[in-house]
């Protein structure tokens, strides 16, 4: 019996990746580095930090850059993304998501959400649906991104449900590992290829039935 709905955000709730491949594709381009679409996969659920760092072993470039000028580079990529984001309404929102949360409200199910994205309050805003988010994990507050557990282990003490009356839905591999980690009901949303991991796999939010889910 299920008693919280965890969502990541990215790729669940809204396809932004497409924006986060632009950002860091014009910030890599900057610093000589070339990144393709395939590649842009790798950083699926990973922290901005970490994306960062993948984007400087990808181009050989790991040694070449201090703190600072890394934690610049990351806020440039912040501000190239943010631009794109302006576009962002509640069209966006991916098939399924609405009526699912609505009627988690409606049951007194609590949400809550579990995203490496430190624009997740934004982007909620954005897309008119914070509202229906009981919590938000704070990414700034973990000692691990995913696919450590922590994440998800926070997501369901902010709602107050133990792990195992919790399901999390998750596009990414990282974060089907760290749900699993968790001993969380992992479903993954499937975008570009499967993600076996998980304990089921849907195309989109539109084929979760709350009913099944809470009985
Ligand atoms: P930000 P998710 C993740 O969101 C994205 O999948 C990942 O590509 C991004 O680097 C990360 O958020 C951090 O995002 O730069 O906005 O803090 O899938 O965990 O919702
Ligand atoms: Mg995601």
């Amino acid at each position: 019996m299920v008693k919280g709905l965890i969502f990541d955000l990215d790729g669940v709730i809204v396809d932004t990746a497409g924006y986060h491949y632009l950002a860091w594709k014009k910030l890599a381009s900057e610093i000589g580095i070339d990144i393709d679409e395939q590649f842009n996969q790798s950083l699926k659920g990973i922290s901005r930090v970490e994306s960062l760092d993948k984007i400087l072993r990808h181009g050989n470039k790991q040694n070449s850059f201090t703190i600072e000028e890394k934690n610049m580079l990351s806020e440039r990529k912040n501000e190239y993304y943010l631009k794109l984001l302006d576009n962002i309404s509640p069209k966006d929102i991916l098939p399924g998501v609405l009526d699912l949360i609505k009627q988690a409200n409606q049951y007194n199910i609590p949400c809550v959400i579990a995203s490496a994205s430190q624009n997740a309050p934004t982007i909620l805003k954005k897309l008119a649906i914070k509202h229906y988010f009981q919590s938000i994990v704070d990414p700034q507050s973990l000692k691990q991104g995913k696919p450590d557990p922590e994440i998800f282990l926070k997501a369901a003490r902010l709602i107050d449900v133990p792990a195992q009356y919790c399901v999390g839905f998750e596009d990414s591999m990282a974060g089907i590992q760290a749900l699993k980690k968790a001993r969380i009901y992992a479903i993954g949303i499937i975008a570009e290829g499967p993600l076996h991991e998980a304990d089921r796999e849907v195309y989109s939010l539109t084929e979760i039935n709350i009913h099944t889910l809470i009985k």
